[in-house]
């Protein structure tokens, strides 16, 4: 393969509604999406999962502007790629900035794919033709538009729900929830807003039967989660601290937690992701496929990933109508009943709407 020409757009999207996290409030979406371009006319694309903030890690969607122009689509453009596989070590020089070394590594993946004529999953070496889903549900002021949110979602079939908390909004939330839903697969993300002083709060959790705690503490405290874990029964899931197979394997040893959800970005990318996948596959840490509110682009990869077989829990890969009300791609992703069909066709297995992107566009940068 041979990139020919590069294109990235910067796109401005609104969602439906607002949704709340511990460390603010997201409703303008921007990020990038990354269009490449080989000399037998084939099309890949990949999306940069930032937030128009450095609030969830540190880089922001402007960052990785940057870091895509000035360092890394030099090294790709023009250039003999074998497989995906080696942007890797072509990008290593570069510390961290793994949303944006992603975002390009994806569109290599959608475009090898395509040019193999296999899809994405299979590229991976997906072992399921079908996978669960659940959805995750913001902080909301109010407890009865929560609990409503919440008896939609379950109606529509999801196969766990995931609130978002934050102190001040955890026990008596997480009560309320567990009264009117006694049995549903439940699960909360703190998305680090705790410390080991709020250790009596969290071992509160317990009496809850929650599935996992995800990210209470800050990222980089592998040491601090695993005193967590052995204070508290229910499994701990990382997230935030879960850069690198490194941090993986470090966080496996120290026994930080029991589970962790896999987002590509920010483990920079498809090849990074399923190398974590063997570890925790070998290690018995279950994986899950984690969310960052992306367009189909992002949401289309993620289905792949989580085709490999260790992704044993219901991820974030939501229905595009939780969002959008119109997403980017064709056909939308629609959940039915909790289920996902994996796609087939060549690549992503999605078709981008390009005249939709453009819509959406206010900067966009073609490199030759
Ligand atoms: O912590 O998983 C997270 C969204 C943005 C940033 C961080 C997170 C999330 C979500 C939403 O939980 C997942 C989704 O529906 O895409
Ligand atoms: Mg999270």
């Amino acid at each position: 393969m041979k990139l020919k020409e590069i294109n990235l757009y910067k796109v401005s999207m609104r969602m439906k509604n607002p949704f709340t996290t511990s460390f603010g409030t997201e409703q303008n979406r921007k990020f990038i999406l990354v269009e490449v371009k080989d000399d037998q006319e084939l099309t890949g694309w990949g999306e940069c999962v930032t937030t128009e903030r450095p609030l969830y890690i540190e880089e922001f969607t402007d960052s990785s502007w940057v870091m895509l122009e000035k360092f890394l689509i030099p090294l790709v453009l023009n250039r003999e790629i074998g497989h995906p596989d080696e942007l890797q070590k072509d990008f290593s020089p570069y510390k961290r900035n793994n949303l944006a070394k992603s975002a390009i590594e994806g569109a290599v993946w959608d475009l090898y794919a395509k040019s193999k004529g296999i899809s994405l999953s299979e590229a991976l070496g997906g072992a399921k033709n079908e996978i669960e889903v659940g959805v995750s549900l913001g902080i909301e002021d109010n407890i009865q538009d929560l609990l409503e949110n919440i008896q939609q979602k379950s109606d529509e079939g999801y196969r766990r729900i995931k609130i978002k908390i934050k102190p001040g909004k955890d026990v008596e939330v997480i009560d309320q929830v567990r009264q009117r839903f006694p049995d549903l697969p439940l699960m909360v993300d703190a998305n680090s807003a705790y410390t080991l002083e709020d250790l009596p709060t969290l071992k509160e959790m317990d009496k809850y039967n929650l599935m996992m705690i995800e990210q209470p503490l800050t990222a980089g405290d592998l040491i601090d989660h695993a005193k967590l874990q052995k204070e508290v029964e229910t499994p701990i899931c990382l997230d935030e601290s879960i850069h690198s197979y490194e941090d993986a394997r470090q966080a496996i040893e120290l026994g930080s937690g029991k589970i962790i959800n896999m987002k590509v970005g920010r483990v920079g990318g498809l090849t990074q992701a399923k190398k974590i996948h063997g570890l925790c596959q070998e290690a018995n840490i279950p994986l899950w496929c984690g969310g960052m509110l992306e367009s189909g682009v992002g949401r289309a990869h993620n289905i792949a990933i989580t085709s490999l077989a260790n992704f044993t829990l219901p991820g974030d890969t939501a229905s595009s109508s939780r969002y959008w009300e119109k997403d980017i791609i064709e056909p939308e992703v629609v959940v039915d009943n909790g289920l996902l069909q994996v796609p087939t066709k060549p690549g992503i297995g999605f078709e981008v709407n390009l005249d939709e992107v453009l819509k959406h566009t206010i900067e966009h940068k073609t490199f030759h």
